[in-house]
């Protein structure tokens, strides 16, 4: 039987298991929607077609599975792109789906045209223009395949609207075969071995865990690899919560914001034992005086991204769960070497005990006005530890890292290699649609928010009981505190001059708002909002000029963090 290019989307999207997918129509994607209406899959109408995107990622991130988006050509198109290029950013497997004039009309300026092809190469892992409709299927199995496997990111595919017009015979692929894109899952076992004996030669080891370890679902391998041979864990933003933070191995965050003893544990260390990491700059610090004393095993699944910021001294391609797993059997071979190692390295978890003790992460809640780190203290105290967790960008995010102690994977939802302000909450959204039952919380600036506040709309539209806790400073506070450090306190243009009632805009919309200005009153809001049905802004005024500490000013090495302002 022939079906249209439309119709055949949507049956390979179903055959994909894909149940979800979120966008906004328009004129070269009505045919799609049209025959959405008789399709099983769910459509979730965002209010911009970047929220779309960043729902899509944000359902991605929570469940493991390829975010789906929809959204129709130029303007369409165009608003896709924040999105796009933040899941690329973060490795995160998505198939957006733009449509485009007709193939007659492309490069003629039609109406609502972009070259959406040229404009994304750049930001996605691969891209397609569909040109007949014979092709439709096969490339869509393999933008499934691409998207998935790997190091995992977004692959867009570009639909003229003859082509969705015109029919064929339907036959999906069983299998994809692409030249030039064999990803290898398991490390090269000379290489391995090679790993164990460093490890088994090492007296300060470190293990640096990045988002691939999230990505990979390599949780349970990464424990069993750390307690096997005792060696202290610090992680990136991306990869916190795929390590217990309230292990006794655990370092927690290291960087431009981490602890004080995870980063004087990477410089002291003598082995670093990268996961899963790409070695940022806001990792790294000042790159000649990262990890000076150490050796660096690099495992990665991504063989573009070993050596690309700092030397290695052993890589390992492959994909983490399986290589952990084999350099884990590897030092059960060796058992009687690893409890040696284990013994030698004693002194040296010693001394990070000491770091730790000397200098915990600290704040204190004094006076009248509301610490922005006691909020999240109290929100963190008052759900289980199974709520997702999303946050936007600035200071917020980065003490929604330090304070709350994420001990699953997929639970902190957050831009990190793009840090995109307006991500939390259609990320949110996105995680809810796929978790309708667990509490999700979008952890917020005030600036932050208003960057897609207009998603309220879609959360009161779905019912989607999303949790909105707005930390007000009325500040652009991240860019604030490096006027105030860096720049002598002028603060130009980071000052939010209009005092917005977001009680009243969560009203407008039809959500609930709650409004916190004292420390007594926070605990009472965040209990109110978590037994509120439905989505709910909570707004707690706090400190206006707190900073973020510790902090490695940039430029700076990792060993000369200030630890106060
Ligand atoms: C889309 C976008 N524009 C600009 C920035 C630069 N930026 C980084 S943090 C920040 C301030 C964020 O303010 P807010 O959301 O109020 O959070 P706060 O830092 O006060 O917690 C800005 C403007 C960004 N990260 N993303």
């Amino acid at each position: 039987m022939k079906k249209t290019g439309s119709q055949i989307l949507l049956e390979c999207l179903h055959l994909e298991g894909v149940d979800t997918v979120f966008g906004y129509p328009g004129g070269t994607v009505i045919n799609i929607y049209n025959d959405l209406v008789d399709s099983p899959i769910r459509h979730i109408l965002n209010r911009h077609e970047q929220a779309a995107v960043h729902a899509a990622d944000g359902y991605a991130r929570a469940t493991g599975k390829v975010g789906v988006a929809i959204a129709t050509s130029g303007p369409g198109a165009t608003n896709t792109i924040t999105g796009i290029a933040t899941a690329y950013m973060d490795s995160i497997p998505m198939v957006i789906i733009t449509g485009q004039v007709p193939t007659p009309l492309i490069g003629n300026d039609a109406f609502q045209e972009a070259d959406i092809i040229g404009i994304t190469r750049p930001v996605t892992k691969h891209n397609y223009l569909v040109k007949d409709v014979k092709d439709l299927a096969r490339i869509l199995k393999q933008a499934f395949y691409i998207a998935r496997t790997g190091r995992p990111g977004p692959v867009l595919v570009d639909l003229p609207k003859d082509v969705q017009m015109a029919s064929t015979r339907f036959v999906y692929p069983d299998t994809v075969d692409l030249r030039g894109y064999k990803p290898s899952f398991s490390g090269n076992v000379r290489q391995v071995e090679n790993g164990v004996k460093m490890i088994l030669a090492s007296k300060k080891p470190v293990i640096y865990v990045g988002g691939g370890a999230t990505l990979s679902d390599a949780s349970p391998e990464l424990l069993a690899f750390a307690e096997a041979i005792q060696a202290p864990v610090t992680t990136t933003l991306m990869g916190m919560a795929s390590f217990p933070k309230r292990h006794p191995l655990s370092l927690e965050m290291l960087g431009m914001h981490g602890t004080y003893y995870a980063n004087m544990a990477v410089t002291e260390s003598d082995l670093l034992i990268a996961v899963g990491a790409r070695f940022d700059d806001r990792v790294t610090g000042k790159i000649s005086t990262f990890a000076p004393h150490a050796k660096i095993i690099h495992i990665d699944i991504d063989p573009t991204s070993i050596k690309k910021n700092v030397r290695v001294d052993l890589p390992i391609v492959g994909e983490l769960r399986d290589v952990l797993q084999t350099m884990v059997k590897k030092l059960v071979e060796h058992d009687d070497e690893v409890r040696e190692l284990v013994e030698r390295t004693a002194p040296w978890r010693a001394e990070i005990a000491g770091w730790k003790k000397k200098y915990p992460m600290s704040y204190k809640q004094t006076g009248a006005v509301i610490k922005p780190q006691f909020v999240i203290e109290k929100i963190r105290e008052l759900t289980n530890d199974d709520a997702i967790i999303t946050t936007e960008v600035g200071q917020h995010q980065m003490w929604t890292a330090q304070f709350f102690d994420f001990s699953q994977p997929r639970t902190f939802l957050t831009s990190g290699g793009l840090g995109t302000m307006g991500f939390g909450l259609p990320a949110a959204l996105g995680a809810q649609v796929a978790f309708p039952d667990r509490q999700v919380i979008d952890i917020s600036g005030d600036g932050s928010f208003q960057m897609n506040s207009q998603e309220l709309a879609t959360l009161v539209q779905y019912r989607l009981p999303v949790k909105i806790a707005i930390l007000n400073n009325n500040f652009l506070g991240m860019v604030r505190q490096w006027q105030e450090l860096f720049f002598d306190r002028r603060y130009s243009q980071t000052c939010m001059e209009l005092p917005i009632d977001f009680v009243k805009l969560a009203e407008a919309y039809g959500a609930t708002g709650l409004r916190a200005t004292t420390p007594e009153e926070v605990e009472g809001v965040i209990r109110q909002a978590l037994e509120t049905p439905g989505p709910v802004i909570m707004e707690f005024k706090v400190a206006r000029e707190e900073n973020v500490m510790p902090m490695v000013p940039a430029g700076a090495g990792l060993n000369e963090m200030v630890l106060a302002s």
